[in-house]
């Protein structure tokens, strides 16, 4: 594993001075905008976000959107730690020139940025974020605990979830579904999403029925009595729903047993987030020091999704959760992209 970069933090070169700005078009639903809001610590407004910020090669800069419920993960877990971060606020379908640019061709969100590391999947984020800021650990929960938790949220309640939001409960433009079709590989069809309601209706009173009964042994939080990773894992898929155009809200609301654990996963907030720009967050990678050797083997990443072009670079290191690879191109200099290594296939060219 390559070691993080650490610019020193005494040096005035590795610092550059931006004008924290907050992303004028605001597009997101009002239950998104009430969300955004909570991010911002109490007292803070307008004017002292506006305030001119430094931010360093140490910065977390969090390429995301609002409306993103795996970026939402992230957020809950940088208030978990109370972390500062700032927010760099990415399209929510293809083209996303600045993000390609960092990673070499994952257009995913999240992805993290540390001066010039850049961090796909918010699985590879939670383990960077856990590594480099050990206290207070989400991984109390265990290791096992998160993964089952994770592997349940992604694969049975978010699909659900999903397939509800997208049958009516979100307005959704014919951009929104040929991109999302392109990533899949096959159609996103919101009358299909339609013609499945009963059956996701029924998936849906399910899953939250099992979280209900997780939490009627008194626990505060779905492992125990401290919030952790298997709550993070799935407390994005709630915050959805309540993103949504209100349908799904109604189904959720029939499971008053999940009220309070909303109510103590939103108490725990953002952290201390502010925003930067995407060209600010290129050039923060650009005068990052480059830790990786240069000159590894050449090789490609496939990611899995349907329509994603190969990342191709010169292999740093790679182990059972993560393949990184070396980048240069002229909008971000020399990069390292950590991968999920499960997501994807990896080609030596050499
Ligand atoms: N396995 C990925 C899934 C991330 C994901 O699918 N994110 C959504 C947004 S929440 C996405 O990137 N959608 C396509 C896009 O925004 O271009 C992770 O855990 O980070």
């Amino acid at each position: 594993m390559p070691a993080p970069r650490v610019a020193p933090q005494d040096d005035p070169g590795s610092a550059s001075a931006f004008t924290v700005h907050t992303d004028e078009q605001d597009r997101a639903p009002r239950e998104g905008r009430a969300l955004r809001d909570r991010a911002l610590r109490p007292g803070r407004n307008q004017a002292e976000r506006e305030q001119v910020m430094t931010v360093d090669q140490n910065a977390l800069i969090l390429h995301q959107y609002d409306i993103s419920p795996y970026s939402e993960k992230i957020r809950g877990a940088l208030g978990l730690k109370g972390l500062t971060w700032w927010a760099c606020n990415q399209p929510s379908i293809m083209p996303k020139p600045d993000l390609i640019a960092l990673t070499g061709g994952y257009r995913r969100i999240p992805v993290l940025q540390i001066g010039g590391d850049i961090y796909c999947d918010s699985e590879l984020i939670l383990d960077e974020i856990e590594r480099r800021f050990p206290a207070p650990s989400i991984f109390a929960c265990g290791r096992a605990t998160a993964e089952t938790y994770r592997l349940w949220a992604d694969e049975k309640l978010f699909p659900t979830v999903v397939g509800l939001l997208f049958s009516g409960d979100w307005d959704v433009n014919e951009a929104f579904i040929a991109d999302r079709s392109a990533l899949r590989g096959r159609p996103f069809d919101p009358e299909a999403f339609r013609a499945a309601i009963p059956s996701l209706t029924d998936a849906l009173h399910r899953h939250l029925r099992l979280l209900e009964m997780q939490l009627e042994n008194g626990n505060a939080f779905l492992a125990g009595e401290q919030p952790s990773a298997a709550d993070l894992q799935v407390f994005h898929n709630l915050v959805f729903i309540r993103w949504g155009k209100g349908r799904t809200t109604a189904l959720l609301d029939q499971h008053p047993g999940l009220r309070a654990w909303e109510a103590r996963m939103r108490a725990i907030g953002h952290g201390i987030r502010h925003d930067i720009g995407k060209d600010d967050a290129l050039r923060v990678a650009r005068e990052a020091p480059i830790s990786a050797a240069v000159g590894g083997a050449r090789v490609s990443y496939q990611i899995n999704d349907a329509n994603s072009s190969p990342i191709a670079g010169r292999l740093v290191a790679e182990d059972a959760q993560r393949v990184s690879i070396l980048l240069e191109n002229p909008c971000v200099g020399t990069v390292v992209v950590h991968l999920p290594a499960t997501s994807g296939r990896l080609h030596r060219l050499d």
